[in-house]
């Protein structure tokens, strides 16, 4: 049985998505799709944050996740968050398709990301290149437009 999860992104503003997770067993690939719309044409940081918790927005979310406590990178460096999925790219009708396989993050086990957050940035993640220490934290992906908790599906 393939693992599967879900996240509904919401925020204060007009950007929203739905973001569809599979995974076939622990230590395969997870397989992410779906769309975010109202989003500036151009690239979006798109990260797992280490909280499942909106209370106060997406800020409550906490930053990215990183239970190895790495420095940010790009999702296919080998030094980087476990929550670092780069960026996804809106086209001109404001909507960024998503369609990423990553071998870092998993559904199950210790290093689950189900009960924590997928944001979606104001801005392009730099993947730790930017040449200044903020790029080593969060990649300068600005404000977070919206936010979902990751939760399991059938
Ligand atoms: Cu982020
Ligand atoms: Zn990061």
């Amino acid at each position: 049985m393939p693992l599967k999860a879900v996240c509904v992104l919401k925020g204060a503003g007009d950007t929203s998505g739905t973001v569809f997770f599979e995974q076939d067993n622990d230590s395969s690939p997870v397989k992410l799709t779906g769309e975010i719309k109202g989003l500036t044409p151009g690239e979006h940081g798109f990260h797992v944050h280490a909280y499942g918790d909106n209370t106060n927005g997406c800020v409550s979310a906490g930053p990215h996740f990183n239970p190895h406590d790495k420095t940010h990178a790009g999702p296919k460096d080998t030094v980087r968050h476990v929550g670092d999925l780069g960026n996804v790219t809106a086209g001109p009708d404001n909507v960024a398709k998503i369609n990423i396989a990553d071998n870092v993050i998993s559904l199950a086990g210790q290093y689950s990301i189900i009960g924590r957050t997928m944001v979606i940035h104001e801005k392009a993640d730099d993947l730790g290149k930017g040449g200044n220490e903020e790029s080593l934290k969060t990649g300068n992906a600005g404000s977070r437009l919206a936010c979902g908790v990751i939760g399991i599906t059938q």
